[in-house]
């Protein structure tokens, strides 16, 4: 079992039997949204960024932020080229031939992590990795005011079968400090907000020969932290990895200029079952389901969390699972 699902299954069963008290109107929107054009807002892979370590983790784990940084598992995202996610893949719709760029996230426990020094990493249950993107204010207009029927939706699909797992949902705050040392990292040395020579060093700000304990024949890489892509077997796994990535990168994702370290956020415990879940609001076609997960609902609070203060989405992972790939075509926040 995984850790921080055993903390919180009285919550899990709690909020199952809410909703089950609730009625949970499962349907089959392909009749109803055949000419929907999907929201390819939060798709972009260039919007997500690694995440700090979860609080909840470091709470329930009682493991040390420093050790839990060497549990950190491999986590990639990419688009792939051009749109690839037609609608009517979805709806089974010929008609509509509109097509949204899909979203891959896979979890990848087996591999060690960005900026998880230790080379001697194995997959555990205490292994994690995750991703995160700012909200946009536009998106959650409104919401405040009618929390309790505003929704997190997703249209998403498993690329891997791997049914007995739960991934969490986080929206609120969430901290910036990804390479955990209470300072804010970034590669911008001169803060010009460009990519000047010899800043490419990922946000550990050294590059190879630097890193601690680098050694030219036993550890090139100390850090974990190199760029690579190969665009022949299409191997993303190291693909969001920032040194020598030719991106300026920073831990700063919301652009103010700081480090925000703030934890308060509500979380969402979501079971990968894509058969018996009842977040599962209704299911398209060739594998396609959509997530309809209520925002009040939440499986437990970090922090203290304020529904005027949601500007974090965070996707992660835990334990030593099989790859976990999801790909989404659509992230939308809804109040009905
Ligand atoms: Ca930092
Ligand atoms: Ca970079
Ligand atoms: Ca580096
Ligand atoms: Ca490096």
């Amino acid at each position: 079992m995984y850790l921080v699902i055993q903390k919180n299954v009285v919550w899990m069963v709690v909020g199952i039997l809410i909703i089950m008290v609730s009625g949970c109107d499962i349907s089959d929107p392909s009749s109803e949204e055949v000419n929907e054009v999907l929201d390819d807002s939060y798709l972009s892979y260039s919007d997500w960024k690694p995440t700090s370590i979860p609080q909840q983790l470091i709470e329930y784990s009682n493991i040390s932020e420093a050790i839990l940084a060497n549990h950190k598992a491999n986590i990639f995202w990419y688009n792939l080229d051009p749109s690839n996610v037609s609608v009517s893949e979805i709806f089974d719709n010929e008609s509509n031939s509109t097509n949204v760029q899909g979203l891959d996230i896979v979890y990848s426990p087996r591999n060690r992590g960005f900026y998880n020094t230790n080379k001697s990493y194995v997959n555990s249950d205490t292994s994690w990795a995750g991703v995160m993107t700012t909200i946009k204010y536009d998106d959650i207009i409104g919401l405040t005011e009618k929390f309790n029927n505003s929704y997190l939706t997703m249209w998403v699909k498993y690329q891997v079968n791997n049914p007995v797992n739960y991934f969490l949902i986080e929206i609120g705050k969430i901290s910036e400090d990804v390479i955990k040392n209470d300072r804010f990292d970034s590669e911008d040395k001169n803060f010009n907000d460009k990519l000047d020579e010899n800043e490419d060093s990922g946000i550990d700000g050294f590059f190879d020969n630097d890193e601690p304990i680098f050694n030219k024949t036993s550890n090139l890489d100390p850090n974990n932290d190199n760029y690579s892509f190969d665009d022949i077997f299409y191997n993303y796994q190291r693909s969001n990895f920032q040194e020598n990535n030719g991106m300026l990168d920073s831990e700063d994702i919301n652009n103010n200029k700081r480090l925000d370290k703030a934890n308060d956020y509500f979380a969402y415990e979501i079971p990968i079952d894509s058969s018996q879940n009842n977040l599962i609001s209704g299911y398209g076609e060739n594998g396609w389901f959509k997530f309809k997960i209520p925002l009040s609902e939440y499986s437990y609070a970090v922090g203290n969390p304020s529904i005027s203060e949601l500007t974090t989405l965070r996707f992660w992972f835990n334990g030593k699972t099989e790859d976990i790939h999801l790909k989404i075509a659509e992230i939308k926040f809804v109040t009905e």
